[in-house]
């Protein structure tokens, strides 16, 4: 029994709130004329509009909500080129198993490949990563595209991509024509995880001189079961670049990650364990990197039968949740009273965190990176969320700020893509408009999308936005300089990122002076806590951070020169090679003979 009509596009709508969804972002067009319109009427649905300066920033954005705990993100791009503007963060989201929706427009039914103005042939541009990515055929399966696009997007973890036609929206259907499945989703858990899996990892753990555990973002949620686990095998803990809120700054036997950006002591003792429990973890970088050439035992726990074994031969696979399988193990593995690999990992990390605290804790000078780190800890809310952008900040992030499982933290991690921090930010006031949001960028990918400083304003999304100015693509040119003759093309002009911010409604700073930093942050952070959001610029050094994938400390491999010449370069007087910790508790380096 239908009782009267409602607008295909009003019932999309319905059918998006169903799921949860609250917030669309994008830009206007001709070909989303009826989506607008229906957003504009507002009645039924209570869907918000969110207009940013930049698709690239709708689709960022969209896409960091989900990662930080939101809603599917919805965003939406003109037919043509605010589609394809769409591409980075629907790639970005495409390699971090991110749900999200894109609702791309195109020419009116009957326009369609006539080859008209704007008309091209969309699907093609993300059929290289999308789960679900199809033209809808007429106007009334609108409803039900939309239902199916959001469902495969949440079940498969990834990007659904749907071009509607640009009347369809406007034509009606009865109200009773479509429905949503979001009543009767259920979402995939984890299968039961097989005893005698869990035997032989316990079996090969038991017996493990060297032991280390490679904690990936499947064990985020369980930090105190693997520090548990950690401390019975006296195994150091080494996270990846994405899972660090995971586990407390402060855990004596955490490590860091391995190679570029990591910390010093992952780095060395994968080089030197003997068995790896890799949990949770698509390390991108194993296999390029070798990083577990030194490795005899790899015990990789998955909940996703596809991992087992792509990043390194598993002599022990067990499929399940991580949390579970490290609560298993928790009960069998025998636990280790003396082991003197422990003590060694322990003062090597020890030696490492006072590097770290050295360089944070500078008192005057021009200021360093560091030092605004050392801020951004004293200031930050407990709870703070953090969206980081590529490039140093990635890795100084990851080394300076001293994060808890209280906090979030998310970049792009696996396509790394520069711009991603800002949407970020706008992204996690969304979801938590109480909580303390931070967007940490270098000012190169702070570059690309800072036209969005007005949408944080307009939509009183108040983030505290740091760009770290040293006026060249660092990251880029540290890794020239040890690959190339010259670093061409990677320096760029300076500008007044602070006049910028207020030229858009923000309150900015400027900051060059150790001795400046501490009232500078303070004054920021009590405007953004009155409302406010606010941008520091952060004049930095050009200081390269210490390059830890290549360590110059060891004389076994260096000299006295290069040693003393890393060392000056790094102001690492105090740092000392792993193989020199091993030794002194009478252990033997794999790697320094
Ligand atoms: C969209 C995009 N373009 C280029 C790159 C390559 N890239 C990675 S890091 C980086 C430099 C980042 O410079 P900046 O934001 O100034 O940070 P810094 O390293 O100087 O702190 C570049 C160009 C990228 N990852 N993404
Ligand atoms: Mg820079």
């Amino acid at each position: 029994m239908t009782h009267g009509k409602t607008k295909v596009s009003t019932a999309s709508l319905k059918v998006m709130a169903d799921w949860g969804i609250e917030t669309i972002y994008g830009i206007p067009s001709g070909t989303l004329a009826p989506l607008m319109e229906a957003l504009g009427e507002q009645e039924e649905t209570n869907i918000e509009f969110l207009q940013v300066k930049h698709e690239e920033v709708a689709a960022m954005a969209a896409v960091m909500q989900w990662k930080f705990g939101g809603k599917l993100g919805v965003c939406v791009g003109s037919g043509g080129p605010g589609a394809s503007h769409l591409i980075n963060g629907l790639y970005d989201a495409a390699m971090d198993n991110t749900p999200v929706l894109a609702i791309l427009g195109s020419r009116p039914q009957r326009e369609l490949n006539l080859d008209a103005f704007q008309e091209l042939n969309q699907n093609p541009m993300f059929a290289n990563i999308a789960v679900y990515n199809r033209r809808v055929a007429y106007a009334e399966q609108l409803p039900k595209l939309i239902d199916e696009a959001i469902r495969t997007a949440i079940a498969k973890r990834g990007v659904a991509v749907l071009e509607v036609p640009g009347d369809f929206g406007f034509k009606e259907i009865d109200v009773d024509a479509f429905y949503s499945t979001a009543h009767s989703f259920r979402d995939y858990t984890s299968s039961p995880i097989n005893v005698a899996d869990i035997d032989a990892a316990v079996e090969v753990l038991n017996n493990s001189k060297r032991p280390v555990i490679y904690a990936g973002i499947g064990t985020m949620g369980h930090g105190p079961a693997v520090t548990e686990l950690s401390r019975l095998m006296k195994a150091p803990v080494i996270v990846t670049g994405k899972n660090y809120e995971t586990f407390e700054y402060d855990y004596e036997a955490l490590a860091g990650s391995t190679y570029r950006v990591g910390w010093k002591p992952a780095n060395e003792t994968i080089k030197e364990a003997d068995t790896v429990l890799f949990v949770g973890s698509n390390f991108p970088f194993a296999e390029v990197e070798n990083t577990f050439a030194n490795i005899e035992n790899f015990i990789q726990i998955d909940n996703n039968p596809a991992m087992l074994g792509k990043r390194h031969n598993a002599d022990v696979a067990i499929l399940g949740d991580a949390g579970e399988a490290v609560n298993l193990l928790l009960e069998k593995v025998a636990p280790v009273e003396e082991s003197a690999w422990w003590n060694a990992n322990l003062k090597n990390i020890q030696n490492w965190r006072e590097y770290m605290t050295k360089l944070e804790t500078k008192e005057s000078g021009d200021l360093q990176l560091y030092q605004v780190y050392n801020a951004i800890n004293k200031y930050a809310d407990e709870d703070a969320i953090y969206s980081i952008d590529v490039g140093n900040s990635t890795q100084t992030s990851i080394r300076h700020l001293h994060m808890t499982p209280k906090n979030m933290w998310r970049t792009s991690p696996l396509f790394a893509t520069m711009g991603i921090a800002l949407p970020g930010g706008i992204a996690a006031k969304k979801v938590y408009p109480n909580r303390q949001a931070w967007n940490l960028a270098g000012d190169g990918a702070f570059s690309m999308n800072y036209q969005d400083i007005v949408t944080n304003v307009r939509y009183d999304l108040p983030v505290i936005n740091v760009v770290f100015t040293n006026t060249e693509y660092g990251f880029i040119k540290n890794k020239y300089e040890d690959t190339n003759s010259n670093t061409f093309g990677t320096e760029f002009t300076d500008v007044d990122y602070a006049m910028i911010a207020k030229a858009q409604g923000a309150v900015g700073f400027t900051v060059s002076r150790i001795e400046d930093m501490d009232r500078v942050m303070a004054e920021a952070v009590k405007a953004n806590k009155e409302g406010k959001t606010v941008l520091i610029d952060a004049k930095i050094t050009k200081d390269r951070p210490i390059p830890v994938e290549t360590l110059k400390l060891d004389p076994a491999f260096y000299s006295e020169e290069e040693i003393k010449a890393y060392k000056e370069k790094y102001e690492a007087e105090e740092l000392i090679p792993f193989s020199a910790f091993l030794l002194a508790e009478g252990l033997e380096s794999k790697v320094a003979k």
